[in-house]
């Protein structure tokens, strides 16, 4: 690691003094040029351990950058990882305050509950689905506390990798003997349809992108638990919404999960 511990504590402060002012900064490695992934993680770690602190729990876990459209978007080429905390769960079909975040953009994301740990390194597609409980419709409300959503990885995985609000719902589906590849989706705002693809887009399979995230827990010695819950990442570029906007998730076979703006 490059940064002290103050640093972390200072740099975790600034972030999420961000995220709960609605004010966005920019870049942290702008001031912090030689800091490692040790160091991203460490400050995500903190920002982490701040909101347990304060009566947050943690209810799910999430990967990004997982897909070419998303990495394309961001300038990027390797998937990040974040936590996610009760406040940021919306009901399907509930609202969203725009006054609460910054510049605020969904993505069209598959979800797994799992029904058994998963542990890294080695973690594959075959052992993710095995322990795979069932997969449904996921809207991830991202919302970076940098300005224009200007960052690199590594000061992206410190500000939790944009994680700010999601919602979960449809209709659950199990995954033996269904082709996650070829899944459908359709991301509707106002009733346009604004961007559709298919599962293949995160990283050939969203499986793939739960055991990244196995792998990389791996190599801090964590685990993904029985039970958690996971966003595996956006299949398309993410889509600026306001205040006033609806958005609804479609995914084949999993039924349709909604958010509203307010
Ligand atoms: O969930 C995501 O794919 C977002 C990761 C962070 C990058 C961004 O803010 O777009
Ligand atoms: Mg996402």
């Amino acid at each position: 690691m490059k940064l002290d511990h103050n640093t972390i504590n200072a740099l975790a402060d600034r972030l999420e003094g961000c995220q709960l002012q609605q004010q966005d900064t920019t870049k942290i490695t702008d001031d912090h040029p030689d800091m490692d992934w040790d160091d991203a993680y460490a400050i995500q770690d903190e920002i982490r351990r701040r909101k347990l602190a304060r009566g947050l729990r943690v209810i799910g876990l999430k990967a990004g950058l997982t897909s070419h459209a998303k990495m394309k978007q961001m300038g990027v080429s390797t998937p990040v990882f974040g936590f996610m905390t009760d406040d940021y769960a919306v009901p399907d079909g509930g609202e969203c305050k725009v006054s609460e975040l910054i510049h605020p953009k969904v993505e069209p994301e598959i979800a797994f509950v799992t029904k058994t740990d998963l542990r890294g390194p080695g973690c594959h597609i075959g052992a993710v689905l095995a322990a795979t409980d069932f997969v449904m419709p996921g809207i991830e409300v991202i919302d970076s506390r940098y300005r224009d959503f200007k960052f690199d990885l590594k000061s992206v995985v410190a500000d939790n990798t944009s994680a700010a609000r999601f919602v979960v719902g449809g209709q659950p589906m199990r995954v033996m003997g269904a082709d996650l590849r070829t899944v459908g989706i359709v991301l509707e705002k106002n009733g346009v349809p604004v961007a559709f693809g298919a599962g293949a887009a995160v990283m050939g399979h969203p499986a793939a992108a739960i055991a990244a995230l196995a792998n990389h827990l791996g190599e801090r010695g964590e685990f993904i638990p029985a039970g958690t819950l996971i966003l595996s990442g956006g299949i398309t570029e993410a889509v600026s919404v306001q205040a006033g906007d609806n958005v609804t998730l479609r995914v084949q076979g999993m039924g349709s999960t909604s958010i509203r703006f307010v």
